[in-house]
């Protein structure tokens, strides 16, 4: 077991409970050291693993700090694999702060961001894919994300790569025979080392694409709302969120920052963006904002372009349009309620050509419907299908199965025309990239990057 560690494992802040962790070497013995139980006589370490006792932490000089529910957790059977105390504090950022502070005076060294879990992965309780999907879980923002991280948590990853593992640890064992026992075995069948290779190609095909839809759900997409000032931008942000989250008034140039808030659109985290209507403007406030927005609408996934039908086509609009590739883009033709029409059929076919459009009201609600359906629509075409669940992986994964399918092509490309031995190097250099994907193969210097994404305490 390792030196002990010890940080506040709840967030900052009020709350109902507050939980001091700590883990590594003789921690039941140090808390033991500033525990006075309720029941006399006693002891943590007399505890058998996995139980509760309630009593008060004390400081050196007898006098009460907090009461406290302490629970125990023995080696090899906690998060890290070691021996774990828990102190269940009441909530607050005081009695906390108060109680680890005792356990940094006992000796306890305060833990590293990600520490807790370094250890979990140290200890073989985790591998690395399950120790990142253990951050993917923590910052979900969706049911489906945490559908997806939590899936990898349970290790669906590491048995899909074991399995090519395998399927490569047989084919390489194949080519080292032919190279060890030219005479005895001959050469190796070409024609199947070429099918069992493809496989392999086509299911890190199959991953590499799963993981890059995964991505939406965990990443989530930008939406802007564009358009110039006044044409119902920040209505139209309300009527989505269904909550006043943005100024609305008939002065143009009423917002002048970027406004944005979540949307959950079937599972997927929609950050949706109200923008400063675009115009050239003498105010300096506006004239930033405005910069600003154009901004935030050329990074953007996805624009909403609004249209005012009473203004017809301006040149504003035009020069908005121009700004936009329209390849990610909605036209909504606002405020159809009333009277005064100036937008044409014509007048949208010129300038727009294939886009989609609709023609509503914020204000009436009349079109929303249709314009959520259309986004849902556009979202989802990159979606994902339900059985892909099981292969998502993260970017750093991404990296390494991209470079195993490399090595295995190049196999692929050389096979009939190289030598074995040049064979067995790439083979080998898939089996190694396969290994950093569950972390058999990381690097140290790799290991602390993954590790200090983690909050303190986890
Ligand atoms: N009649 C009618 N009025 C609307 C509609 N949508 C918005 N409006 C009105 O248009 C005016 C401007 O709406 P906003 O949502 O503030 O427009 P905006 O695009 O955010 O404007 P800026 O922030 O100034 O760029 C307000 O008076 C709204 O009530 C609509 O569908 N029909
Ligand atoms: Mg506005």
């Amino acid at each position: 077991m390792q030196g002990a560690i010890a940080a506040i494992s709840t967030p900052p802040g009020e709350g109902g409970i507050a939980i001091v962790r700590l883990s590594g070497n003789k921690v039941i013995e140090t808390v033991d050291g500033m525990f006075k139980p309720h029941r006399q006589g006693v002891q943590l370490k007399a505890r058998p693993s996995h139980t509760l006792t309630l009593g008060w932490i004390i400081d050196p000089e007898g006098q009460v700090l907090d009461e406290a529910l302490v629970s125990i957790m023995r080696e090899p059977h906690s998060y890290t694999g070691e021996d774990v105390v828990e102190i269940n504090c009441h909530g607050g950022t005081l009695p906390a702060r108060q109680v680890l502070e005792r356990v940094i005076q006992a000796g306890i060294r305060l833990a590293e961001p990600g520490e807790f879990t370094r250890r979990a992965f140290l200890n073989g309780r985790l591998d690395v894919s399950q120790a990142e999907a253990v951050i993917d879980v923590i910052r979900a923002k969706t049911d489906k994300a945490m559908q997806i991280a939590v899936r990898r948590l349970q290790g669906s990853t590491h048995r899909q790569v074991q399995q090519l593992e395998d399927e490569l640890i047989q084919i390489n064992a194949l080519v080292e025979a032919s190279l060890d026992f030219p005479d005895e075995v001959g050469d190796p069948d070409y024609v199947e080392l070429r099918e069992r290779l493809q496989q392999i190609v086509d299911q890190l095909d199959h991953m590499l694409e799963a993981a890059r839809r995964a991505d939406i759900y965990r990443e989530g997409i930008t939406i802007a709302i564009a358009g110039k000032p006044n044409v119902g931008k920040s209505s139209l942000l309300n009527a989505l969120l269904r909550k006043d989250k943005a100024i609305v008034t008939d002065i143009p140039g009423t917002t002048r920052d970027v406004i944005e808030d979540w949307l959950n659109v079937k599972g997927i985290p929609v950050r949706i963006l109200d923008t400063a209507g675009i115009r050239v403007t003498e105010d300096m406030v506006e004239r930033i904002g405005v910069e600003r927005s154009q901004e935030v609408i050329q990074q953007a996934d996805l624009i909403i372009f609004l249209l005012d039908v009473t203004t017809g086509i301006t040149a504003e609009d035009q020069f908005i349009y121009d700004s936009i590739a329209p390849n990610k883009l909605i036209v909504l033709v606002n405020k159809e309620d009333l009277d005064d029409k100036k937008v044409t059929e014509e007048d949208l076919d010129q300038m727009l050509g294939s886009v989609p459009i609709i023609r509503g009201s914020v204000k009436e609600e009349i079109g929303l419907k249709e314009l959520e359906d259309l986004i849902e629509e556009l979202i989802l075409a990159g979606g994902l299908e339900s059985d892909d669940l099981e292969m998502v992986v993260n970017l750093r994964q991404q990296q390494s199965l991209h470079q195993a399918r490399q090595h295995v092509q190049e196999v692929l490309s050389y096979m009939e025309t190289t030598t074995l031995d040049c064979l067995g190097v790439d083979l080998r250099g898939a089996l190694e990239s396969l290994g950093e994907v569950t972390g058999k193969n990381l690097k140290e210097e790799v290991l602390d990057r993954i590790f200090h994404d983690f909050c303190i305490g986890k």
